[in-house]
């Protein structure tokens, strides 16, 4: 069944969590469900990518351990960004290990993450202390997490029994779980958002397994979201037009999901 709430309508849920109630509307207001994955090397260009693609994304997605020169100043002046343009930071960490040690991971070491992310993801796989570490750092924070319940990538294992796993344990943390990463939807709870990598308007993949969708089929086929998008807009020739190219795309994609 399609999605019929709004994201407009969905930001007023009474059970929303206030992180995902903030990027619905932030979604609806930029007429945008496009994240940027900003996967480049160099925290120059990744704040100009910010700078200039800001104004037309919901999110910005980083892998902040790919920087080869990451500094706290830089993450501050993210954080300015993602102010000034109105959108949110996701850092892609998929934490993975006990609650004891990604609570670490998260809160310390060399990036701080939860200092300056909104949104960070993990794995379920070693089952719902990943959650509690996790969320005895970013919930007095007002931060949220992703649980990753499939992946985009050729023979993945995250499906079929894991990935209703993935949905359970989500639903039984939704004080700090506002959503998946996913290729469709995951759940009939208007509460949860959806997010889908492995999007670019022309399908294949590339030589690593990834398999590609378009926006069309992520939003209006699959009832996700958000749709991700990394090289289809980073290797474009103009990366500002491909930005609009996508959000474009992702929002028809919607606005016809809702009849409209
Ligand atoms: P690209 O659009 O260039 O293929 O990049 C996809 C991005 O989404 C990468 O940053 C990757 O780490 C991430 N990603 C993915 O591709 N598939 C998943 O299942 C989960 C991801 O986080």
């Amino acid at each position: 069944p399609k999605q019929i709430l709004s994201y407009a309508d969905r930001a007023e849920l009474p059970k929303i969590h206030p992180l995902a109630s903030k990027l619905l509307k932030i979604m609806e207001e930029k007429e945008s469900n496009l994240c940027v994955s900003a996967d480049v090397t160099s925290s120059k260009e990744l704040l100009q990518l910010a700078e200039s693609l800001g104004p037309k994304i919901c999110m910005l997605k980083t892998h902040c351990d790919i920087l080869k020169d990451f500094t706290e100043e830089f993450s501050q002046k993210l954080q300015a960004v993602a102010e000034e343009h109105n959108f949110l930071i996701f850092e892609d960490r998929k934490f993975a290990d006990i609650g004891n040690t990604v609570k670490h991971q998260y809160e310390g070491g060399v990036f701080r993450i939860s200092s300056w992310s909104h949104i960070v993801n993990a794995h379920a796989v070693p089952g719902p202390g990943v959650v509690k570490g996790l969320s005895a750092v970013g919930k007095p924070l007002g931060r949220g997490c992703l649980l990753i319940a499939q992946m985009s990538s050729q023979g993945s294992l995250a499906t079929g029994e894991y990935t209703q796993a993935v949905v359970k344990m989500a639903e039984e943390n939704s004080d700090f779980v506002i959503g998946f990463i996913c290729g469709s939807k995951m759940t009939e709870k208007p509460e949860f958002l959806h997010m889908t990598p492995g999007v670019q308007i022309k399908t294949g993949g590339d030589l690593m397994g990834q398999q590609y969708t378009t926006p069309e089929d992520v939003i209006y086929n699959k009832g996700s979201d958000v749709i991700i998008v990394g090289r289809g807009i980073l290797e474009a020739s103009d990366r500002l037009e491909a930005t609009e190219s996508y959000r474009k795309s992702g929002w028809d994609a919607y606005k016809r999901r809702l009849g409209q």
